[in-house]
């Protein structure tokens, strides 16, 4: 163990003393700077001294997404201006942004858990590390920018795109890991093959991929295409950004830095928290941010908890990668389908790209769905009674999962937009109907 991982190893009865007493003071900090906090304790009655235990957090108001977006631009800031050292926003694409305030002091939480998260997965001082998430309002690429230069690394800071040269240093730098979404690592894929460049033959060692969800089918894509081992890293804008949570080298969950940000599962519809390994929403609260803390914050981002030791050693609980958001749920004729997993059936398919898009519409009273996927140019180029036969077991394969009959458009190779940061997996026709 190394001393910037430290506090990943903390025996729970330590660890647990420490989330209370820092929720505590984070209660007084909000109440007293934060007009909303203040508002919403006395609404809910509930003050610091309520804190007995930790159990108690359940006392504490919810923050949602709308709190943000009604305190635009900076209502829910707690520190004066002159202390707030940068700004970041969220990437949604409608509406007001989120916007998310840090201090000097956020700005080295922030690179720390960031260190801590990649040094969790063995990225050490003599790493060669291009980022390739979108440096800018979008906290991926400077979160790990920052993080990997208080680790000791050699960041490339190359932002998304740009995806020749991506695959050129890659190759001329040694380039040893790298970071981006995994959708925009499989457009790099392609276009190294186009490249004619083996990447699998690169010294690339390791990607580290979050941002968005991704299935493990799509994890043994990118390790056996990229010949790397493949970790998930998780955060949001509204609790700091990437670095919330990351997985070890046992690859089993992600590891949450819960001593500075406490997590909890609830059940979305009751709101009541739920215990065990339960699935369901996750909501955090900041235990030592100072320019946007949250507390309770519904992230919407479905998960479960694993509070058994990891082979790794750390005492840190664990959060199941991200299989979608509450939000993100269709609900197709009654039946509830996450793109996630569509994701993992088509992966399932010989023949299928990992290339998808998810078109909803209504025909009438009827919802319907169709799946593209685009497929392997030797399929494509097959005789079409071979292409109907493909589709049919794509149709087939969707129906066996979700029980939900969906029309497939087989698609060319290359004709689904890529992105260099967050998929759009989803287009829903019938929000635009309302
Ligand atoms: O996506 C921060 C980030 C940057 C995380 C780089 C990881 C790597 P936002 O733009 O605010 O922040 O989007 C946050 O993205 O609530 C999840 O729904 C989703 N998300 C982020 N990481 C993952 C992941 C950044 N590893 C929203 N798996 C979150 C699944 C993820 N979903």
């Amino acid at each position: 163990m190394n001393e910037l991982c430290k506090s990943d190893f903390t025996p729970r009865g330590e660890l647990e003393r420490l989330q209370l007493e820092r929720l505590r003071k984070m209660a007084v900090y909000v109440r007293e700077r934060i007009p909303f906090y203040q508002r919403k304790f006395a609404e809910k009655g509930v003050t610091e001294n309520d804190l007995r235990s930790l159990e108690d957090m359940r006392r504490l108001p919810f923050t949602v997404k709308t709190d943000l977006r009604d305190n635009y631009p900076f209502g829910l800031f707690a520190a004066p201006m002159e202390e707030v050292v940068r700004i970041h926003c969220s990437s949604g694409t409608t509406g007001k942004p989120i916007v998310a305030g840090y201090t000097a002091a956020d700005i080295k939480l922030w690179s720390e858990v960031m260190a801590r998260s990649f040094s969790g997965v063995g990225i050490t001082p003599r790493d060669i590390v291009q980022v390739a998430w979108g440096y800018g309002l979008f906290t991926g690429g400077l979160g790990a920018h920052y993080g990997l230069e208080r680790l000791g690394a050699t960041v490339i800071p190359i932002s998304g795109g740009n995806t020749e040269k991506q695959v050129m240093l890659i190759q001329d730098m040694g380039v040893t890991i790298w970071c981006g979404t995994p959708s925009y690592c499989l457009h790099l894929i392609e276009v190294a093959h186009q490249m004619g460049v083996d990447l699998r033959k690169t010294k690339l060692r390791a990607g580290v991929f979050g941002a968005e969800p991704w299935t493990e089918g799509m994890r043994e894509e990118i390790q056996a295409r990229m010949g790397i081992t493949a970790y998930d890293i998780y955060g949001l804008t509204e609790v700091i950004g990437p670095g919330v949570s990351c997985e070890c080298s046992a690859q089993k969950g992600l590891h949450i830095f819960e001593d500075v940000f406490y997590p909890e599962i609830i059940d979305p519809k009751t709101l009541e928290p739920l215990s065990g390994e339960a699935e369901g929403e996750l909501v955090i609260t900041t235990l030592t941010k100072q320019g946007t803390p949250v507390i309770r914050y519904r992230t919407r981002d479905i998960s479960r908890l694993y509070r058994d030791k990891c082979s790794c050693g750390r005492t840190i609980c664990r959060m199941e990668r991200v299989s979608g958001r509450s939000d993100d749920m269709l609900i197709i004729r009654g039946i509830n389908v996450f793109p996630s997993q569509i994701e993992s059936i088509l992966l399932g398919i010989e023949g299928a790209q990992p290339h998808y898009q998810i078109v909803v519409d209504r025909q009438g009273a009827m919802d319907d769905m169709e799946v593209r996927v685009e497929v392997a140019e030797s399929i494509f180029s097959d005789k079409v009674r071979e292409l109907e036969k493909f589709e049919r077991t794509v149709v087939n394969k969707i129906e066996s999962v979700l029980g939900l009959r969906v029309h497939v458009k087989l698609m060319e190779p290359g004709s689904i937009e890529r992105s260099m940061g967050k998929a759009k997996r989803v287009i829903d026709q019938r929000k635009e109907k309302q």
